[in-house]
C-alpha cells in the first residue's frame, strides 16, 4: 500500500505547524539566547528592545507562574535562564510582538552583562573534573580481567565521535491558543505530545487536563523533537497564558541550529583481545558521553550505548563503563539510534585496529564473531539471531568474491584513485530501554455510515506510521483503506503517551489499534452470528462482505454497521497495549529489555581521490531483517533514508563548537549534509524474510533506527581505501571522515600500528 500522505505531500497540502491557519490577533515570539556558554547573569537590559515597534512584552524567568523547570529524566533544566547560563543559546528572554519580524528585530536589541566562567566542551575534561550527569554505569559479562592472559592478541585504542545536527526539514515550533476557562490548545512540532503537555503544565502551574497538545505531522524529527520541542511550546504557552492571546513561534533555521542539542559526541577507549583463531575473547570499553549542559535524555542515551556496545557480535567477556559528562554545550539529545550507533562505532574501530595489527581483513574477524541464537548479550538477554543469515545471504547474493576481485584489480590499475570495501553488520534492540514507556493506546470509532476514524498516540513524522496503522485496521475489518482515516494526535483523545521514538511507534500503536479493532469486530461478529443463527466462529469478514461459513451472506459492511447501530452496540473502542515479556534490573544491569532485535548486513564500497582527499560512496548493498514487512515501500524508504543519514554523520556532517562553546557550523553553508550529488549511486536492499514469531506488529519488524547504522560502514570503507593507497597510514578513529581528514591520512608519515605491533601483542 502506498503511503497515505503521498498525495498531500506532492501537492503541497500536507499541514505542518506553520500551515495551521493563524487566528486574528495572533502574536509572534522569538527567543533571546545567551551569547556565552557559561557565566552568571549580572544584568539583563531590555529597555531598548521594549521600545521597538510592535513589541508587546518580553518574558523572563520571573514571569513563570509555575516551576521554571523543563527537565524530563532529571530536574536540572530551567526554561529561561535565571542567574546562571550553561550554554550558548540558552533561552534567557522571550520577546512577543505583533509580527515575527518585529519579534526578531527586538531580540537583536537585548543586551546582557554576564560574568563569564570557564567553559568545558570536552567530555574527558568534564569527567576528570567530576562533572557528571549521573553516576557511571557498567555492563559486564564473564570476566575480562582473567581473560587477557588467554588472548593471543590484545589491542587498545581510542575514538572520538562527533555529534550530528538533526536538520529536520521543518524546524522546531509551537502555536498556543487560549481556550475558554483557563486552558490552552497547543499545536506543537513534537514527537512527544505528552512531554509537551507535562512541561507546559509545570511551567504554568496548572493541571495537565487544561492543555491540549495537537500534532498533525512533523517535517522530520529524528529524535530532535522527542524532548526538545518542549521549550518552544512552553514559551508560547507561557506568553499565551499571561497575555490571553494566541502566540506562535516557528524557529529560524539558525536559531534552531544554535539553540537545540544534537547527537551526542563521544570519546571512548577500547581494549580488545582475540585468540589465534580470531575469536574475540574479551572487550573493554570506556565511553565518555558529551551530554551538554543538562541531562535531557542523556542518561537513557547512555544506556543504549552500553546495550549496543558489542553490536552484532558475541563476546564472552565484556566490561563496558559509560560516563555522562556535563559540558557547556546545548543539552545533547535523542537522535536516530539513540547512543547505539556510538557504541557500535567503537567496537567496529576495535575490530578494524585488530585487523590492521594482525594484517587480516576486518571482515574475517567480524564474520567469525557474529552472535548466534542462544548466545548472551552483556545485559543478559539471549539472542534470536539473524546476524549470520544476513551476512551469508549478502555474501552470496551480491557476489562478494567478485566485488573484492574487482576492487583489487581497480586498485592495481589506478595510482591516484583507490577503492575500499567494508562490511557493516547491525543489531538493534527494539523497545524503549525504560520498560515502563513501552505502552500505547488507540481510539477507534466506526461511524454510522461505516467509515472509520482512528486516533493513536503516534506522531506521523514522515516515517509512514499512520499508513501502517491504517493497514492494521483495514486488514482487521477487511474493508478498503478509503473507509479509514487517521486523525491528528491529541492529548485530549489519547493520554499519557510515550514519544514517537525508539523505532517502536508502529509496533506499540499498531498493536493498540489491533486490540481496539478486534474488540469491536468481536461485538460485530456476535451480532451477525445471532442474526444468522450460527456461532461466531462461523462469521468472517472479507472484502467488505459478511461471510457465513465462508459463503456470502446478504450483509455487507454497511448493513453490519447499520444493524449494530440500530441495536445500540458500541462502535467505538479504546485499545491499550503494553509490550509483554520485557523487564530489566538496572542494579544488576541484567534482564530482557527488548521485545526483539533487528539484524542486517551492509556491504559498502567507496572510492577515494588520493590527490584531493575527496571521495564517493559508490554502492551500499544490504540484506535486512524485516521480519515480514507489512509495507515494503515504506520500509525501503526508511532504510534508504537511514543509510544516507548515517553516511552523512560518518563522513561529511561536522558539528564545530569553538573553545568558548559557540557553534561555528551554524548554517547550511558551514554544515554539510548529504545531497543528491553525494548520496550513494546505488543502494540495493534485499529482505531476509523470516517467519520466526516475534512481538512486532504483524511480524513486521521495526525499521526506523536500525538502518542508520549501516552508514557506519562508510567510515571503514574510506579507511580501507586510504590503506590501499598508504598501507601504514595513520588514520585516527575520529569522525566524521571529511575530505580534509582523508587527505591528512593519505599523506600521513607516522605509522603507529606498525611500530606498536609488538608492544601490543601479547
Ligand atoms: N527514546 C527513549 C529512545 O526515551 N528511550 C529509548 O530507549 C529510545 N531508544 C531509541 C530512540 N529513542
Ligand atoms: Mo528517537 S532517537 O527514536 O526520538
Amino acid at each position: 500500500m502506498k503511503n497515505i500522505d503521498s498525495n498531500t505531500h506532492v501537492s503541497g497540502t500536507s499541514v505542518y505547524l506553520d500551515d495551521v491557519p493563524v487566528l486574528n490577533g495572533t502574536l509572534f515570539g522569538a527567543a533571546y539566547g545567551s551569547p556565552c556558554a557559561h557565566g552568571v547573569i549580572r544584568e539583563l537590559i531590555l529597555e531598548e528592545a521594549l521600545q521597538m515597534p510592535d513589541v508587546v512584552r518580553i518574558f523572563t524567568a520571573a514571569d513563570i507562574p509555575g516551576h521554571n523547570e523543563i527537565g524530563g529524566i532529571i530536574k536540572d533544566e530551567p526554561l529561561l535562564a535565571d542567574k546562571h547560563v550553561h550554554f550558548c543559546g540558552m533561552p534567557v528572554a522571550f520577546v512577543v510582538a505583533r509580527t515575527r519580524e518585529a519579534a526578531r528585530a527586538a531580540v537583536k536589541k537585548i543586551r546582557i552583562k554576564i560574568d563569564t566562567l570557564p567553559v568545558i566542551t570536552d567530555p574527558r575534561e568534564a569527567q576528570s573534573k567530576g562533572e557528571l550527569i549521573i553516576p557511571p554505569r557498567t555492563f559486564q559479562l564473564g570476566d575480562t580481567d582473567n581473560t587477557w592472559s588467554q588472548c593471543a592478541y590484545v589491542i587498545e585504542g581510542n575514538v572520538d565521535i562527533n555529534g550530528q545536527e538533526h536538520l529536520y526539514i521543518e524546524t522546531q515550533g509551537a502555536y498556543a491558543v487560549p481556550q475558554e476557562n483557563n486552558s490552552l490548545r497547543i499545536y506543537s512540532s513534537t514527537q512527544g505530545p505528552t512531554a509537551v503537555q507535562r512541561a507546559v503544565s509545570g511551567i504554568i502551574g496548572a493541571p495537565m487536563h487544561r492543555f491540549e497538545v495537537i500534532v498533525t505531522r512533523l517535517g522530520g524529527g529524528f529524535g530532535g523533537k522527542e524532548d526538545q520541542a518542549n521549550t518552544w511550546a512552553a514559551l508560547c504557552s507561557l506568553a499565551a497564558w499571561l497575555l490571553k492571546k494566541p502566540v506562535k513561534y516557528a524557529l529560524h533555521r539558525m536559531e534552531d541550529m544554535a539553540m537545540t542539542g544534537k547527537r551526542h559526541p563521544y570519546a571512548a577507549d577500547f581494549k580488545i583481545g582475540l585468540n589465534k583463531d580470531l575469536q574475540i575473547l574479551a572487550y573493554e570499553a570506556a565511553f565518555f558521553q558529551n551530554a551538554g549542559a543538562a541531562a535531557d535524555l542523556s542518561p537513557a542515551v547512555l544506556a543504549r550505548t552500553l546495550f549496543h556496545c558489542t553490536n552484532a557480535y558475541y563476546i564472552p567477556n565484556v566490561k563496558a563503563t559509560a560516563w555522562s559528562c556535563r559540558t557547556h554545550l546545548p543539552p545533547n539529545t535523542a537522535f536516530r539510534g539513540f547512543g547505539g550507533p556510538q557504541g557500535m562505532f567503537v567496537i567496529e574501530a576495535a575490530i578494524a585496529k585488530a585487523a590492521n595489527v594482525l594484517k587480516v581483513d576486518a571482515a574475517i574477524i567480524q564474520k567469525r564473531n557474529l552472535i548466534r541464537t542462544g548466545q548472551e548479550f552483556p545485559y543478559g538477554q539471549t539472542a534470536e539471531s539473524e546476524a549470520l543469515n544476513c551476512w551469508e545471504k549478502a555474501e552470496t547474493l551480491y557476489d562478494i568474491v567478485d566485488q573484492q576481485r574487482r576492487i583489487q584489480q581497480f586498485n592495481a590499475d589506478n595510482k591516484l584513485f583507490k577503492k575500499g570495501l567494508a562490511f557493516m553488520p547491525i543489531c538493534f534492540g527494539i523497545s524503549f530501554t525504560n520498560t515502563l514507556m513501552n505502552n500505547a493506546r488507540s481510539l477507534v470509532h466506526i461511524y454510522s455510515d461505516g467509515s472509520v476514524g482512528i486516533s493513536t498516540g503516534a506522531v506521523e513524522m514522515g516515517q509512514g506510521v499512520n499508513t501502517k496503522i491504517l493497514q492494521v485496521a483495514a486488514q482487521t475489518f477487511s474493508i478498503p483503506p478509503e473507509k479509514i482515516r487517521l486523525n491528528n494526535t491529541s492529548t485530549y483523545t489519547i493520554a499519557n503517551t510515550s514519544p514517537s521514538a525508539a523505532s517502536a511507534t508502529a509496533d506499540l500503536n499498531g498493536k493498540a489499534t489491533l486490540i481496539a479493532c478486534t474488540a469491536i469486530l468481536d461485538r460485530l461478529k456476535r451480532l451477525a452470528a445471532e442474526a444468522f443463527q450460527v456461532s461466531t466462529d462461523q462469521i468472517t469478514l472479507s472484502n467488505g462482505q459478511v461471510l457465513v461459513n465462508e459463503l456470502p451472506s446478504h450483509w455487507d459492511w454497511q448493513e453490519l454497521i447499520t444493524t449494530a447501530f440500530a441495536r445500540r452496540i458500541s462502535l467505538s473502542e479504546h485499545g491499550h497495549y503494553a509490550t509483554p515479556e520485557i523487564h530489566y534490573d538496572a542494579v544488576k544491569e541484567k534482564g530482557h529489555p527488548f521485545a526483539y532485535h533487528v539484524y542486517g548486513t551492509a556491504i559498502l564500497e567507496a572510492t577515494v581521490d588520493c590527490l584531493r582527499g575527496t571521495y564517493t560512496i559508490d554502492t551500499v548493498k544490504v540484506v535486512h531483517d524485516f521480519g515480514n514487512s507489512m509495507n515494503t515501500d515504506i520500509d525501503r524508504g526508511q532504510i534508504e533514508g537511514g543509510i544516507v543519514q548515517g553516511i552523512g554523520w560518518m563522513t561529511m556532517e561536522e558539528v564545530v563548537y569553538d573553545k568558548e562553546g559557540i557553534l561555528r557550523s551554524n548554517a547550511l553553508s558551514t554544515y554539510k549534509v548529504p545531497d543528491i550529488y553525494s548520496v550513494p549511486k546505488t543502494i540495493d536492499i534485499e529482505a531476509l524474510q523470516t517467519n520466526r514469531d516475534n512481538l512486532a506488529i504483524f511480524r513486521s519488524k521495526a525499521v526506523g533506527e536500525p538502518p542508520l547504522m549501516y552508514g557506519i560502514g562508510a567510515w571503514f570503507a574510506l579507511h580501507n581505501a586510504i590503506r590501499a593507497f598508504h598501507p601504514y597510514a595513520d588514520i585516527p578513529f575520529i569522525t566524521p571522515m571529511t575530505p580534509e581528514k582523508v587527505l591528512l591520512a593519505l599523506y600521513s608519515k607516522t605509522n603507529p600500528e606498525k611500530n606498536q605491533q609488538h608492544a601490543e601483542t601479547v
